[in-house]
């Protein structure tokens, strides 16, 4: 949704290796969240990756990847 007077949020999804359980769910999550931009963050562990709403005016794709490298997960892919 978003405002309707600001710029339109873009969907990726990001294929993460490395993610077991609850709480490599949770760090990731945490990680996404706490970027400047990123408006949801969505994390399926069973199936290995990370819906992420975020704003490309104030953050890119490399952002999101090097916070989820950060937290210790590897990008394998990025579907944009
Ligand atoms: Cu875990």
């Amino acid at each position: 949704m978003g405002c309707c007077c600001g710029p339109a949020s873009r969907r990726v999804i990001l294929k993460i290796q490395g993610m077991s359980c609850e709480h490599c769910k949770r760090s990731v999550e945490a990680a996404l969240k706490g970027l400047d931009g990123v408006e949801k963050v969505a994390v399926d562990v069973g199936g290995g990756e990370a819906v992420v709403d975020y704003y490309p005016a104030r953050l890119t794709v490399e952002e999101l990847k090097k916070a989820v490298v950060e937290a210790g997960y590897e990008v394998s892919s990025v579907v944009q």
